[in-house]
């Protein structure tokens, strides 16, 4: 398709109709409905060693997924999900990345991704309507179609403490995990950062390390996730039904095919509540953020019965009672910075080896050859120091390619206040660039694999629509994009989101990013409504054309 349209005139090797960024659950699906379904000519790129995207990078001990197994992992393939067997409700991550790898060999993906490059520049050019590509070892590529699969958690934090290249001993970042694990058994280990990676390492580390020593600054709204292996029983009857759970995912805020939401927790008793609180608890996952009452995350009231909850769970489980207030939230909402889920994180502050440092009534200073040094001279000495410290999330990934557009606008200009899309899937001035789970969609509150799959289809429905009317050029209007960036800040404003002091979610869990929502916030079946009302309505909002015709072509 679109071939004859699509290639210049000398260099075929590296003239593709799309170029796909990734080789995560977005990249390998984009490749496979792009290439494998709709005939284009895609070559793919991963800076990684192989397949997996985050999968492959967050390798840390007790990475693992906090949505059920069965329900994240692909949909588009009926075989591949009655052939596949996950031995976990809630897999490890060694587990999910040997999936992708099966998916890779399945669909035949390998051989369009070059492996080990990374993406420089990426540039519009005018006079032919697509892109150049750069990678890092000098070669341009260009293609008709850009699709980043660059993922939203995936460039880590920089390390923001003075002397960390001093530190004697290896500093290990969760987002970048060693593939050589390393052997921490006996060794001072220190931790700083307590989100999701930090409190699934912390449980597995605290097993083996001589000390732990973690350092904390804001406490976190653990709860547990209830894992166990797959039962038989359940597993067959998943799969009979997976047709009718994956219609009930999709139509479900968070893409799972959770329907026990209740209303209000402020319209029932204190009785009934604690129930409803027991029993999401125990049934794990992300029950209790969002199958317990709807209005936790809107109402502050609501959200204070269940902050309380947690804090009453966090007190029994934790011998020692000021390290078990020193771990209890208190300054925002639960669920304005993702909940994490855990297995045994409380109890590891009742071992012996285990120690909690406050970081936030005295900061850390500076990482010191011996450790790490605190504001009030205390020095910890550690022989490892493990960086959870977290990602620049959702605009981090596109950004570090350094996209350039119509007119050599960069997108970092275009977004020096924030993101701005249409859909979170586009940007004005950036013709035929694609963001699988861009900012301000769904994405991170949507069931990933979901989530991308229903973006992939967007757009290779969008390309297959294009060349149908023998046009190439798609892109949001300037006036499409205001209105979406100004819908999304406003569901925002409407939930307790911007009361969380360092959430990524809000941009703000780094120092100098724009404090935007990063995420769309109205939920899957409302986003998936208005992608479907924008394709009804002949891609409304977006103005497609002819563009320029090709030098050669
Ligand atoms: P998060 O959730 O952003 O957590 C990062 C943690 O690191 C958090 O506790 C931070 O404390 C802490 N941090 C960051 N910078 C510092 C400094 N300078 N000093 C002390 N502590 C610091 O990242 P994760 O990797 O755990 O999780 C990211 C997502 O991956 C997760 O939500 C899942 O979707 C998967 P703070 O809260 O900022 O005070």
């Amino acid at each position: 398709m679109a071939t004859s349209t699509t290639r210049t005139h000398h260099d075929h090797d590296h003239d593709h109709d799309a170029i796909v960024v990734g080789a995560g659950f977005a990249g390998l699906y984009a490749i496979h409905k792009l290439r494998n379904r709709m005939g284009l000519d895609v070559q793919a790129f991963d800076a990684a060693g192989g397949v997996g995207g985050t999968w492959y990078w967050n390798r840390y001990p007790g990475a693992r997924v906090d949505i059920e197994s069965v329900h994240y992992s692909y949909s588009f393939d009926e075989d591949l999900q009655h052939e596949w067997h996950w031995t976990e409700r809630f897999c490890a991550q060694p587990e999910i990345l040997e999936y992708l790898n099966h998916v890779a060999d399945r669909f035949d993906l390998r051989r369009s991704i070059g492996f080990n490059t990374r993406i420089d520049a990426v540039t519009w050019d005018e006079t032919a309507s697509r892109w150049e590509v750069r990678t890092d070892d000098g070669t341009v590529h260009r293609a008709r179609y850009f699709v980043s699969g660059a993922g939203t958690l995936s460039v880590p934090k920089k390390p923001e403490f003075p002397g960390v290249d001093t530190f004697a001993g290896p500093v290990y970042m969760t987002g970048n995990w060693p593939h050589e694990e390393p052997d921490l058994g006996g060794k001072r280990v220190g931790i700083i950062g307590v989100g999701s990676s930090g409190i699934q390492a912390v449980s597995e580390i605290a097993k083996t390390a001589g000390t732990l020593t973690v350092f904390q600054r804001t406490p976190n709204y653990a709860t547990p996730i209830g894992n166990h292996p797959t039962d038989p029983e359940q597993e067959a009857r998943e799969k009979a039904e997976y047709p009718q759970l994956r219609d009930a995912a999709r139509n479900h805020f968070l893409g799972v095919p959770y329907s026990d939401v209740q209303p209000s927790a402020l319209a029932v008793g204190a009785e009934e509540r604690r129930q409803v609180f027991d029993d999401r608890w125990s049934r794990g996952g992300f029950r209790l953020f969002i199958d317990a009452f709807g209005d936790i995350l809107f109402d502050q009231r609501a959200n204070d019965t269940v902050a309380e909850y947690i804090r009453e769970r966090i007190h029994e489980r934790v011998d020692d009672p000021e390290t078990a207030e020193l771990l209890c939230p208190r300054d925002y909402p639960y669920g304005t910075k993702r909940p994490p889920l855990e297995t045994d994180y409380y109890e590891a502050f009742n071992r012996d080896n285990v120690h909690l440092v406050d970081v936030k009534s005295n900061e850390i200073v500076s990482v010191t050859p011996n450790g790490v040094l605190l504001a009030d001279g205390t020095e910890h000495e550690l022989d490892v120091l493990v960086l959870a410290t977290g990602f620049d999330a959702c605009t981090g990934p596109l950004l570090a390619m350094n996209i350039t557009g119509v007119g050599g606008r960069a997108l970092a200009d275009h977004w020096a206040d924030g993101p701005q899309t249409y859909l979170g899937l586009m940007s004005h001035g950036f013709p035929n660039l694609f963001m699988i789970t861009g900012p301000q969609s769904p994405s991170v509150l949507y069931n990933m694999p979901l989530a991308i799959e229903d973006h992939v289809d967007f757009l290779g429905d969008a390309i297959a629509h294009l060349s149908e009317r023998g046009l190439s050029v798609i892109e949001p209007t300037a006036e499409a994009e205001a209105e979406w960036v100004r819908h999304t800040n406003e569901l925002a404003q409407a939930t307790l989101l911007p009361n969380s002091p360092t959430s990524w979610y809000m941009g703000n869990n780094v120092p100098g990013k724009p404090q935007r929502v990063l995420v769309y916030l109205g939920g899957a079946p409302a986003y998936r409504a208005k992608c479907a009302e924008v394709v009804e309505h002949g891609y409304e909002g977006f103005r497609l054309s002819e563009g320029r015709t090709l030098v050669g072509a």
